[in-house]
C-alpha cells in the first residue's frame, strides 16, 4: 500500500513531493489538486490516489485504473513562463515520466502526441494538463499522471490498447520506488523548462517519437485531418503536410495510417 510515511522516505526530490497529499479513495486526484493550488498551496505539493472513482482524461474522457495496483496522482506547479507555452508543459511531463520508466529497464519508452506514453505500442502512461491562466501568466498547472504499474488484465476495449510496467517487463515493480522515480525525474525536467526553456525536452520528446514522417490523421471533435507529420513547433504544435498545404494542430487524437 502507498502510504505517505513511505512514501517520503524514498524521496530523493528537492520540493516535489514534500507537501504530499494520499488518499484511499478520491474523485480524482486533478480535482483535489486544483483546489489545493487556488487555496495557495506550494510548488510540488503531490496528490497521490489508490483509486479514484472519477478519474479523468482530457474531453471528459474517463481514466479508469484498478485499485493498489497503479500510480494516480497530480503535482502542483507554479511555472513563470509565458501564457502561450502553457501547453508545452505536456511535453515536459510526457518526457519526464518516459525517462523514469526507462530507469526501470523497459525498451525506451514512446510519446505520442499529445499527451500519452507507449510501451510495445501500446498506452502505459497518460497526462492531464490543467492549466490557470491569469492574464497573460500561468497561475498554477496541475499535471495529473495515470501511470499503469502492476495491473496485468485491462478491460474492454482497452484490452488491446493499454499496458502496464508490470505486462511489459515481465515482473511485479515497486510502486513507492516507481513513483519517487517519477517525481525526481520530473524535478529535475522542471529545473529546465521552469524559465521557458523546453528545447531539450522537445528535443528528447521528438526522438521518442515514432509519427514523424508516417502519414497519421488526426480526429479532433467532428473535424478529421490527414498528412505526414513533419514536425513539432516549438510551441508543440503539431505540423502536418496536408493536400491542401501545411497545417498546424494543436489539439486532437492521432493514428498512424497503415504504411503503403
Ligand atoms: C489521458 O487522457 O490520457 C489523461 C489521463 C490522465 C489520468 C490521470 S490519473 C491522475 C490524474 N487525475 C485524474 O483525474 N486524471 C489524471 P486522454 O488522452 O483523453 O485518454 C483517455 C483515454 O485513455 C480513455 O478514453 C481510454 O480510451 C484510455 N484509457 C483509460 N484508462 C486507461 C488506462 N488505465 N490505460 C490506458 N488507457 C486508458
Amino acid at each position: 500500500m502507498l502510504s505517505k510515511a513511505l512514501i517520503q522516505e524514498r524521496l530523493q526530490t528537492r520540493f516535489v513531493g514534500r507537501k504530499l497529499f494520499v488518499f484511499e479513495t478520491i474523485d480524482s486526484t486533478n480535482a483535489c489538486a486544483k483546489t489545493l493550488a487556488e487555496a495557495d498551496t506550494e510548488e510540488g505539493a503531490v496528490v497521490v490516489a489508490e483509486f479514484q472513482t472519477q478519474g479523468r482524461g482530457r474531453l471528459g474522457r474517463p481514466w479508469e485504473a484498478e485499485a493498489n495496483e497503479n500510480l494516480l496522482f497530480s503535482v502542483i506547479l507554479r511555472p513563470s513562463i509565458p501564457r502561450p507555452l502553457a501547453g508545452l508543459l505536456t511535453f515536459f511531463a510526457s518526457v519526464a515520466v518516459a525517462r523514469a520508466i526507462d530507469e526501470t529497464g523497459t525498451a525506451p519508452a514512446v510519446c505520442k502526441w499529445p499527451n500519452d506514453v507507449l510501451l510495445d505500442g501500446k498506452k502505459v502512461c497518460g497526462i492531464l494538463l490543467e492549466n490557470s491562466l491569469r492574464g497573460e501568466t500561468i497561475e498554477y498547472s496541475i499535471v495529473g499522471i495515470g501511470l499503469n504499474v502492476n495491473q496485468e488484465r485491462f478491460p474492454d476495449p482497452l484490452r488491446h490498447r493499454a499496458t502496464s510496467l508490470r505486462i511489459a517487463l515481465g515482473r511485479p515493480i515497486d510502486r513507492i520506488d516507481c513513483l519517487a522515480r517519477v517525481l525526481l525525474s520530473l524535478e529535475r525536467a522542471y529545473e529546465d523548462v521552469r524559465g521557458g526553456d523546453f528545447e531539450a525536452i522537445l528535443a528528447d520528446w521528438t526522438s521518442r517519437c515514432s509519427m514523424f514522417g508516417r502519414e497519421i490523421t488526426v480526429t479532433q471533435n467532428n473535424d478529421l485531418v490527414t498528412g505526414k507529420a513533419v514536425g513539432l513547433k516549438k510551441d508543440g504544435g503539431l505540423v502536418l503536410q496536408t493536400p491542401s498545404g501545411p497545417r498546424t494542430i494543436y489539439a486532437g487524437d492521432i493514428s498512424l495510417l497503415p504504411s503503403p
